[in-house]
């Protein structure tokens, strides 16, 4: 079999998370493309096509059209319901008992994160199972289980329960919107003071998520870009691995392995 050119990348990857102390693993929608949920960009098929995401994942959109809006989550949770975590996400998990400190700041909406066992993940865009009231009338989030109500769901969202005036929305953020304060605070913390962070599957567009990677390499950490594609990281990242992560992760987490394991012999 020839030698991938990618082995030297995996093994230098490797390498450098292997001796982390305080490790940061940054994901985007990459990191659950091979579990068949399309990206975000992707998640307009059909009846969805003729609409640009950044106008139905916008505040102003929900308010000129719940329904719209409601109808378009509804059926990207009906998505998220016929995929599953992909080996990337298995080995992602697997870090955590391999190493001292392992934290997930994840731009994704759809929890295969902790679904899979990481143990400690900051979702930096809400998540898609999670919703709310449109006015957060009992404080920020207040949080609406639609389970238990009962409403005509061709009308579109429910009205909150709680004040009866709002709309019923999903916890996400939107375009335009603040991401939840607490969250972003604890990532730029972590982010600052990581020594190596792990980036796998974003393209590194979207602020202010984006600033996390710089804010790492600015400080000090390895910055390792995981990507089928140049993303706006791989040009200042220490380590670019050309690669889908489905694959990628499990072959870093197995030189990992073999490091240490050849280790223990001497
Ligand atoms: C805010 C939840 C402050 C909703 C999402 C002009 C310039 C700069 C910034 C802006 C601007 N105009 C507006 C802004 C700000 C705006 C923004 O960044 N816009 C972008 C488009 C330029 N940001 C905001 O509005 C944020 N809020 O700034 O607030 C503020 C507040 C008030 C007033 C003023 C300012 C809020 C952003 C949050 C938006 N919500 N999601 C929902 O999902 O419905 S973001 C959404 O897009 C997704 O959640 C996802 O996280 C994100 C896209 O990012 P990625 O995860 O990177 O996904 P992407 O598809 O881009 O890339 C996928 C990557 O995977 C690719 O690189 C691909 O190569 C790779 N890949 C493919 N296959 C694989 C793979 N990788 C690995 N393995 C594979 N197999
Ligand atoms: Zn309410």
């Amino acid at each position: 079999m020839s030698m991938s050119p990618l082995i030297p990348l995996i093994e230098r990857a490797a390498a450098a998370l292997r001796d982390s102390q305080r490790l940061v693993v940054f994901t985007g929608a990459g990191v659950s493309k091979e579990s068949g949920i399309p990206t975000f960009r992707d998640a307009l098929e059909g009846l969805w096509a003729k609409y640009d995401p950044q106008q139905l994942a916008t505040p102003e959109a929900f308010r000129q059209n719940p329904k719209l809006v409601w109808d378009w989550y509804t059926f990207r949770r009906g998505l998220l319901a016929g995929a599953e975590p992909n080996p990337g996400h298995y080995a992602l998990a697997q870090f955590e008992d391999r190493l001292p400190q392992v934290v997930v700041i994840t731009q994704n909406i759809d929890g295969f994160h902790q679904l899979v066992g990481s143990s400690d993940v900051i979702e930096l865009h809400g998540n898609l199972a999670r919703n709310k009231c449109f006015a957060n009338c009992q404080g920020e989030p207040t949080l609406v289980n639609v389970d238990k109500l009962a409403w005509d769901k061709e009308s579109g969202p429910p009205k909150c329960p709680y004040c009866n005036t709002a709309y019923v929305r999903p916890d996400v953020v939107w375009y335009h919107e603040m991401l939840p304060e607490a969250a972003l605070k604890r990532a730029i913390q972590l982010s600052t003071v990581a020594d190596v962070m792990l980036v796998v599957g974003t393209s590194g567009i979207v602020y202010p998520a984006n600033q996390l990677p710089v804010f790492a390499k600015r400080n000090g950490a390895t910055v390792i870009d995981v990507n089928p594609d140049v993303s706006q990281i791989s040009g200042f990242a220490d380590i670019f691995i050309p690669g889908p992560s489905g694959e990628i992760l499990p072959q870093i987490l197995a030189a990992m392995d073999a490091d240490a394991s050849s280790g223990e012999d001497v």
